[in-house]
């Protein structure tokens, strides 16, 4: 093989180097054809209603554009979803680095899909934006759930606020239900106020913990705590047995002193171990049991509309304080205002109006 542009570029192929075989032409020109063609809002919400994994994920990633170009779009897509959304359970899971959430919801994911669910896990992690680590790491430790046919694995959204993140992931929700997943679960790791955002998207929140050295309660927030449906006390196997079993007893009795919940519902303590498998089985009977009693009560259903009416005033704010802090000359204004007010030149009042009248006025302009 000559090369006539060879002089041209530092760039070439070594003569006798060719496509390997198992390439075939057709298959290239297929996936060149897909690149290519942007499926439209009827394509996505046809593959979703389908149960087309890839559609459910290009629609996805529509949702997390910044590009505003993109976000009648996506409004469409979710649109169409909805009627199709809501037959689910979703499960919001958190713990600190390390407690074995990963392990943890891959054997949980796996239980479940073994008894005929289909499961979507989902993140809120605002952190992930720095650390792109736990993707790859998740890889690994979700080996069988990346692979099982009845899970769908979605990272959390990134480059964002918590506020932004979270409510692409309320709305990725919406998607995987419309694509038949039954069972959601949203992963958050345990940074200030991603459990909060959390709790106000799913119907029952599960907190991940591990037996330490004794004094168990000890680090836990309150509002955590609080918000807790189910303790599960994760790597209760070998040694630990033991201490897991003392640590269930000292939450049961913390638990109990918190006020009786709304649901009618008194949050239980138990403890499994995601490498052996043990007690997982018990985690989905407690979750299954809270289930039948919320929705026997109808708190199931109060609960979703009082999220939605939730998000709506959440989606509001962020929009709005997104539309002022980005407008264009804002910016070098507050700076200039913040100058002054620490300085005292300037009330924080009177700075706020007058930068909120600018922008009032960009508006009409
Ligand atoms: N012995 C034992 N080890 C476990 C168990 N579950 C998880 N681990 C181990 O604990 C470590 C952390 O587990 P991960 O599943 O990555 O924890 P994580 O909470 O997802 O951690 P981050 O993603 O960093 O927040 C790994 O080395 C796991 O193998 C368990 O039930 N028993
Ligand atoms: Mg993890």
């Amino acid at each position: 093989m000559t090369n006539q542009n060879n002089h041209t570029s530092a760039l070439h192929e070594k003569d006798g180097v060719q496509q390997p075989e198992s390439i075939s032409k057709a298959s290239i020109a297929q996936i060149t054809k897909l690149r290519r063609k942007q499926p439209t809002a009827d394509d996505l919400v046809n593959g979703i209603l389908e149960g087309n994994k890839t559609m459910l994920s290009r629609a996805i990633t529509l949702i997390e554009s910044t590009n505003a170009n993109h976000l009648e779009k996506a409004n469409k897509v979710i649109a169409d979803c909805l009627p199709h959304a809501n037959k689910s359970v979703r499960i919001g899971i958190t713990g600190v680095p390390g407690v074995g959430k990963s392990t943890f919801i891959e054997a949980f994911g796996k239980h479940l899909t073994e008894k005929g669910h289909k499961v979507a896990v989902l993140a809120v992690d605002p952190s992930s934006s720095l650390s792109h680590g736990s993707i790859l790491g998740d890889k690994t430790r979700m080996e069988e759930l990346v692979k099982d046919e009845n899970a769908y694995i979605r990272p959390s959204a990134s480059g964002d606020t918590l506020g932004g993140v979270a409510r692409k992931t309320r709305e990725s929700i919406i998607l995987c239900e419309a694509c038949g997943f039954d069972v959601i679960i949203i992963e958050t790791v345990g940074v200030g106020q991603s459990e909060t955002a959390v709790h106000s998207m799913v119907d029952f929140f599960l907190l991940l913990k591990i037996a330490g050295a004794g004094d168990e309660l000890q680090g836990i927030k309150r509002g955590i705590m609080e918000m807790a449906d189910l303790i599960v006390i994760n790597k209760a196997d070998g040694d630990n047995i033991k201490k897991a079993k003392l640590a269930k007893t000292e939450f049961n009795r913390a638990l109990h002193l918190f006020p009786a919940k709304n649901s009618g519902w008194q949050p239980k303590v138990t403890t499994c171990s995601a490498i052996t498998k043990d007690g997982i089985d018990d985690v989905w009977k407690i979750t299954s049991d809270y289930f039948n009693l919320a929705k026997s009560n109808n708190y199931f259903e109060a609960k979703r509309a009082e999220q939605n009416r939730y998000w709506l005033t959440e989606t509001i704010n962020e929009q709005l304080k997104n539309s002022f802090y980005s407008q264009e000359g804002i910016a070098p204004l507050l700076k200039q205002y913040q100058e002054a007010v620490q300085n005292h030149e300037l009330s924080p009042f009177i700075a706020a109006q007058t930068l909120l009248k600018k922008y009032f006025e960009n508006l009409e302009r």
